[in-house]
């Protein structure tokens, strides 16, 4: 990236300026993600390259996101918001009315409004932190919740079917494309002994005993922004908003925020479940969710924790397997360190389990 391309990028957007600073941000895994500073008290702009590969129907992924946003921003104005940018994502459209450019390789832009004065934390560093996460999750499937799912696209067919993704595990190891099937037989065979028990998830959303709702899918801490004083301002990278469960988005805040550690964390003696964020993030989901959520979510909300860093297992040892060709890695055994941190938290999530059930019930 240069300040050039930059530049021509901004002016596919209709913007004629030249950019006043700009640098890499984010530790995203899948899309490239750029601060660009404008001149004058213009508001700060994130130029987004959008994984094309990953996300087949960048259009589609758009409008899901348009809708989302413009459904939010009703809601805000209602309520008389006096900053709705700083509580909902701003994307910003091309002259010809659509919210992406192409570049001449090919690659998918989008640009959006920074939020201003907001920090983004890769780890909780409080209740009161974990609580507000709760909370901002929580509020958003309220949000969302009636905003028909027939208008939206999936993102990703099958994100977080367990079924799904089990086979794509399976078929890895059939592939052994990277030979390193061998030396991961022992973590291979773990995962696939609690297949039968992890799918059940899925059964549940089949047998619609568990409704489908427009979730966020991607609940990483890192997608929550926070302004100065640890107050919730908004939920962010909306690329994956589409019908799933709110198990899902439950399940997956807990993988990063209940952790002790990073998800990709070597040492695994570091890595133990916070009892105290946990609790603190139900409590502030459950605020704004109890009023909505089905007695099979509530009693499934543990479960989903489980479920999730299992999927999640399986998704980094798939593309451990395959040769790492999905997520980045920043060196070569990445995929392999982060699969080992994720079983690791799996089964320290075991012997809190009751606990989880006594919090969540
Ligand atoms: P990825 O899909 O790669 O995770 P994100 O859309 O989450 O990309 O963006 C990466 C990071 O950029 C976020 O974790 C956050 O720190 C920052 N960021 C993204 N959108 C905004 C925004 N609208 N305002 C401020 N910071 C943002
Ligand atoms: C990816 O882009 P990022 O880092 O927020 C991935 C998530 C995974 C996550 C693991 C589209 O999210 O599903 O949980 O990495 N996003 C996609 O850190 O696959
Ligand atoms: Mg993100």
């Amino acid at each position: 990236m240069n300040e050039e391309r930059i530049n021509l990028l901004l002016e596919k957007f209709g913007l004629k300026i030249s950019v006043a600073g700009w640098k890499p941000f984010g530790h995203g895994h899948i899309n490239d993600t750029f601060l660009v500073t404008t001149p004058g008290n213009k508001p700060d702009l994130i130029l987004q390259r959008k994984n094309h590969l990953i996300f087949k129907d960048i259009a589609g992924m758009m409008s899901n996101i348009v809708l989302t946003t413009n459904h939010i921003r009703k809601k805000l104005m209602v309520e008389g918001e006096a900053e709705p940018d700083r509580k909902v994502m701003h994307y910003i459209p091309a002259p010809d009315g659509r919210y992406f450019v192409n570049d001449a390789e090919g690659n998918f832009w989008t640009l959006f409004l920074f939020v201003r004065d907001s920090n983004s934390i890769e780890e909780v560093t409080s209740t009161a932190q974990a609580f507000s996460a709760g909370k901002a999750f929580g509020h958003f499937q309220m949000q969302c919740s009636d905003l028909p799912g027939s208008l939206l696209i999936e993102t990703i067919p099958n994100f977080h079917n367990g079924k799904f993704r089990l086979e794509q595990f399976i078929t890895s190891v059939k592939e052994n494309r990277a030979d390193r099937v061998a030396s991961m037989q022992p973590v291979i065979d773990r995962l696939l002994s609690l297949a039968p028990e992890m799918t059940r998830l899925q059964d549940m959303l089949d047998r619609g005993e568990v409704p489908l709702r427009i979730t966020h899918n991607d609940t990483k801490i890192n997608n929550v922004l926070f302004d100065d004083n640890d107050n919730i301002l908004c939920i962010i990278d909306l690329d994956t908003v589409m019908p799933g469960s709110a198990l899902f988005d439950f399940g997956d805040a807990i993988r990063t925020l209940g952790n002790t550690a990073a998800e990709d964390e070597p040492d695994l003696a570091k890595i133990g479940f916070n009892r105290e964020y946990y609790q603190a993030f139900a409590e502030g989901y459950l605020s704004e969710s109890s009023g909505f959520l089905t007695p099979s979510e509530r009693k499934n909300l543990a479960f989903a924790c489980r479920y999730m860093v299992w999927e999640q297992t399986i998704r980094f040892l798939t593309d451990y397997l395959n040769g790492d060709t999905y997520y980045k890695i920043a060196y070569p055994e990445h995929n392999r360190v982060r699969t080992m941190a994720q079983l690791k938290y799996l089964e320290v999530m075991e012997g809190n389990l009751d606990f989880m059930e006594s919090v969540t019930r």
